[in-house]
């Protein structure tokens, strides 16, 4: 009898053993092929997402992100700002209706797809030989640096083109190492100070939306992700709530008094926190990450009317009083860009819900409002191309604002941004807007001799938009002998660091309107940039756009892999993956999910 019950045991133990083993090896596999499953149409759709709101935020059980969590704060606030509860609304659609593909322009379309993974997947075997975990691979040496925090900054600027591109391999391996990563430890942090504003685009962003993409399966990097935003609302305990850029994480922990220095006032930096903030309060409930953001761009928009310019803020302000009302340069350019790309997007992050987001739109309004009287210009161009160039615009002495007639790379994101707006806004006008911003940068690219163009460069404008004949006899009395193309009356600053802006509009515009003219007008820049910033170990910034054999800089900034080549190759996919109907990116072109209603 015994031998029998025991025999029965044995097998009983075995079969529970068995069922475990079963059950373990099911999770498994179905959590993998959650988090790998690949983007088959919209992206991500086995979502496990878990429900989180203030009363039931997140629970982290990484200890690192409670060490910045714990740190007492000299300029408490006494209740957060919580996101709106009403829910998302139904935003109107972006996306054109795709068109029927005939089997030629899809043969091509996919070649020139895969030409563009080739190209990232040469420069990520590279990157993951010579600079694994730093934060940079240094193109022409071979060797790495570690410019943003020594955190490996390309490493998780590039995770979501990782898993965009369907490299899931290399995705998963670089997510195992991401997780590694200790914000949480300041003796692991390289430089005395970081910047915020960089820290958060390219980490806590690349963090959010890989968490995002994999469906939210992947809580590590939900941890990894709390861990930061912990360390960098520390930024923001200063007696007006405003983030310290410039800032030493190694003062903070110690509880130190932060005190920003008056160069400090870098209005890009101040308002380009609120995506990234905001998606972390979305994911896990917790109300801190949103409430430090929003009282800066409740701040921006006390300040938006009483300016030298007003609808704009100068690209630099008075950092101790918050003021705005002294700077005379306005742009939507460099020192200022992604704060004014920030505010339409956080109208369609938060799904266009509650009094927030009604803010955020109507202070994108008064600023295109004011960009279109004051910033943007037609250039006189050989050809008399229908264009528009976003400038720059210095009020003087009597508060008078004078148009400087300059391209930037930087601005070229504008196009692509106030296209999307009239999406949104229902706007065919501003559509058209995009469109002649858009091609006013593809028309700076075709006239240069490398087929790219400067990070800046001077231009003509047209007294006259609607009549503006491009005189050559004029042209060639004034002007400056070549290597400068017709039309570019100064070189500015003539290199090009890989930025992503021209193909960035491009892209939205080919979303927006199904025109394979902007696939066409994409190739040719993708070849221009392939051609010339190709090196042994990656691709480097070129010093002079404006010479074919100019020499090459020993730099390729994160945002190459993170931006620019994941919108060309976006551009050249199913329009459906990655649809700006169900995904919002950051200005460093990570996709965040939008809030849509039940
Ligand atoms: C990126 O880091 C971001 O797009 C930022 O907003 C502007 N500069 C670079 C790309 O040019």
């Amino acid at each position: 009898m015994l031998p029998l019950i025991k025999r029965v045991q044995t097998n009983y133990v075995i079969a529970i053993l068995t069922a475990l083993l079963v059950i373990y090896l099911v999770v498994t596999v179905l959590s993998t092929t959650a988090i790998y499953s690949g983007l088959a149409g919209s992206g991500g759709n086995s979502r496990i997402c878990p429900q989180v709101s203030p009363d039931h935020p997140y629970v982290s059980t990484n200890p690192a992100a409670l060490r910045w969590k714990e740190i007492p704060l000299r300029y408490p606030v006494s209740s957060l700002t919580h996101l709106p509860t009403d829910g998302p609304t139904q935003l109107s659609s972006i996306q054109a209706a795709p068109k029927p593909e005939s089997e030629d322009s899809k043969r091509i379309r996919i070649v020139r797809r895969d030409a563009v993974k080739a190209s990232f997947q040469r420069v990520w075997k590279m990157y993951r030989e010579r600079a694994w975990m730093k934060d940079e691979l240094e193109p022409i040496s071979g060797g790495s640096n570690d410019r943003f925090g020594g955190w490996g900054a390309t490493l998780v600027d590039s995770l979501d083109t990782l898993w965009i591109m369907r490299l899931d391999e290399e995705f998963k391996e670089a997510v195992n190492a991401a997780i590694t990563i200790e914000f949480g430890n300041p003796d692991k942090i390289k430089p005395e100070t970081i910047s915020v504003f960089e820290t958060t685009i390219r980490y806590l962003g690349g963090l959010l939306s890989a968490y995002d993409l994999a469906g939210c399966a992947d809580k590590r990097l939900l941890d990894k992700a709390v861990e930061l935003g912990n360390m960098l609302y520390v930024a923001f305990d200063t007696p007006l709530r405003a983030p310290i850029i410039d800032w030493n994480p190694h003062t903070a922990i110690k509880g130190e008094l932060q005190e920003p220095h008056e160069n400090d006032n870098n209005l890009a930096c101040l308002g380009s926190l609120t995506m990234e903030f905001t998606r972390l309060s979305q994911l896990t409930g917790d109300m801190r990450y949103y409430d430090a953001i929003q009282r800066v761009s409740d701040l921006l928009r006390d300040r938006q009317s009483k300016t030298k310019l007003p609808g704009m803020w100068p690209q630099f302000y008075v950092r101790k009083t918050m003021d705005f009302s002294q700077g005379t340069s306005f742009s939507l350019g460099g020192n200022s860009d992604s704060t004014y790309e920030y505010l339409l997007k956080m109208y369609v992050l938060l799904g266009g819900a509650g009094t927030p987001a009604k803010q955020y739109l109507e202070m994108y309004q008064q600023v295109i409002k004011t960009a279109s009287e004051h910033l943007f210009f037609r250039p006189r161009a050989p050809g008399n191309p229908d264009i528009l160039v976003s400038g720059r615009s210095v009020t003087d002495e009597n508060n008078k604002p004078t148009l400087t007639p300059e391209g930037e790379h930087l601005t070229c994101f504008v196009g692509g941004m106030v296209a999307l707006g009239g999406q949104v806004l229902r706007d065919p006008a501003h559509v058209e807007m995009g469109r002649k911003l858009t091609e006013g940068c593809a028309w700076a690219y075709q006239i240069s001799p490398t087929g790219i163009v400067s990070e800046t460069y001077g231009l003509i404008p047209c007294a006259n938009p609607s009549s503006c004949e491009w005189d050559e006899s004029f042209w060639n009395e004034t002007q400056s002998p070549p290597p400068l193309p017709k039309g570019v009356t100064k070189s500015g600053d003539r290199s090009y660091s890989l930025r992503p802006e021209a193909i960035e509009s491009v892209f939205y515009m080919y979303r927006i309107t199904g025109d394979p003219k902007y696939q066409d007008m994409g190739w040719k820049m993708f070849q221009a940039i392939d051609k010339h910033t190709r090196t042994e170990y990656g691709n480097a910034r070129l010093a002079d756009v404006y010479r074919e054999d100019g020499p090459k800089d020993n730099v390729m900034e994160s945002f190459w892999l993170a931006e620019t080549l994941k919108y060309f190759y976006l551009l050249f996919s199913e329009q459906d993956l990655i649809s700006l109907d169900d995904f919002v990116f950051s200005t460093e072109a990570h996709p965040f999910r939008i809030s849509k209603p039940e």
